[in-house]
């Protein structure tokens, strides 16, 4: 542990990939802000490196140690038993309670000062978030305490992450048109997929797609659903009559569906960007789509007893609740009403309402970006945090 004062905060990160990309998308995310923005060293130790290729193409999937943007990736393979005090970082943060190995944390007490501990959880914008965010938790046997930071979306959360440089180079990427345009023919779009309306689709496989595949072959103008390789696999599969490889493409009525490459995590932000409505998911790429400034519909992570639908309800009370197509659409995009239920239109009709409604939901998404961004980003709130326990070291060593 770093005991001399002018040397770089070091951090270790914990990720284990329960599945998919966003365990690792977030992980990577606020390791390479922390190491560009602040300066500090920066160990992300995961369990999953392919996956981590998957969003990252520099990563080797078979390194046990390598160094990819200033921050060290370590393969996390059952090392216990080999840390001594020397290891352990100032601050450790175990994502989404991932369980980090028990010779660290014995290793971790034994450290003067302790590090400061703490377990990135999951995003929610449900009240209860802000009486749970930083609240302590002490070890059963050890002299050490961790702490729970939230994600959220108000000052009394520890924020969303967000980039220094991220408005600065959406904005010079949204109103450079030959940029946009030769991102987009780079990734296989023709000239008409470039001037119709542009929709990415990125959601779990239970999604209705098929049914807003219909809608959208009935719109009143020309759609291009950007998909990418692996997403609604049997729906794209179904409208193409093959199989959804990368450059496979078809048209019926108003709307061509395109498959695309998974692209590494910074074009993704562009294919953002360039789109006019984005379909997103998760945690990750639903921020992602919050900073775009664009209309955006999320399909939340499932979970028992239909917990998301209360999640989703949550979110859509803070987030443009003046704009009922947006709930409307949402809450139908994720089975929390069918057609006809509570009066509810059908599909072609809550699109058509939402579609309309597009130039509303591009304002809502300004303001909200703005409101969220008052309170700071995750990565500087949670540097902020860890430096008032570290300067109360007593608190941590009880
Ligand atoms: O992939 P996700 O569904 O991930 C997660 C995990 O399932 C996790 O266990 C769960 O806790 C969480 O959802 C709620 O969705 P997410 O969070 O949006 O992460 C996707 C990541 O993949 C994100 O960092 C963006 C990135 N991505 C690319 O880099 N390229 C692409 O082409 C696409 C489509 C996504």
């Amino acid at each position: 542990m770093s005991q001399d004062t002018t040397a770089a905060t070091t951090v270790a990160i914990f990720c284990k990939v329960v599945d998919n990309y966003g365990d690792i998308g977030i992980c990577w995310r606020l390791a390479r802000q922390l190491e560009r923005e602040h300066g500090s060293a920066v160990t992300l130790w995961v369990d999953d490196l392919q996956s981590f290729r998957r969003i990252c193409p520099e990563v080797m999937a078979d390194a046990d140690l390598q160094c990819v943007a200033g921050v060290s990736i370590r393969h996390w393979h059952g090392q216990d038993g080999m840390f001594s005090r020397e290891d352990i970082a100032d601050i450790v943060i175990e994502f989404f309670g991932c369980d980090i190995p028990p010779g660290y944390i014995a290793a971790m007490a034994e450290c003067r000062p302790r590090p400061v501990w703490l377990n990135l959880e999951g995003l929610s914008a449900e009240e209860w978030v802000e009486g749970c965010h930083a609240l302590p938790s002490m070890h059963p046997r050890l002299p050490l305490t961790k702490y729970f930071f939230f994600p959220g979306f108000t000052a009394k959360t520890g924020g969303l992450l967000h980039e220094a440089t991220l408005e600065e180079q959406r904005l010079q990427f949204q109103s450079d048109r030959a940029a946009r345009s030769d991102f987009l023919a780079r990734l296989g779009l023709t000239a008409e997929d470039i001037a119709a309306l542009k929709v990415s689709l990125f959601c779990y496989p239970h999604a209705p797609v098929a049914a807003l595949f219909d809608a959208w072959a009935g719109n009143d103008r020309p759609v291009a659903c950007l998909v990418p390789e692996g997403v609604a696999v049997d729906a794209v599969r179904a409208f193409l009559g093959a199989d959804g490889r990368p450059g496979a493409v078809r048209t019926r009525g108003a709307l061509t569906v395109r498959v695309l490459p998974f692209v590494p995590q910074p074009d993704y932000d562009r294919l953002l960007w360039a789109c006019d409505v984005n379909l997103v998911r998760g945690e990750d790429s639903f921020v992602r789509a919050q900073w775009a400034g664009k209309p955006f519909l999320w399909h939340i992570y499932p979970q028992d007893k239909n917990l998301h639908h209360v999640k989703l309800r949550a979110f859509l009370q803070r987030y443009a609740p003046d704009v009922d197509s947006m709930t409307a659409m949402s809450l139908r995009w994720n089975g929390a009403t069918t057609d006809g239920m509570e009066g509810q239109p059908g599909l072609p009709a809550l699109w058509a309402q939402y579609q309309a409604d597009m130039p509303k939901l591009a304002d809502a998404a300004e303001a909200w970006r703005r409101q969220v961004l008052a309170n700071g980003d995750l990565a500087g709130n949670l540097l902020k945090f860890a430096g008032a326990k570290r300067s109360m070291p007593a608190e941590n060593e009880v």
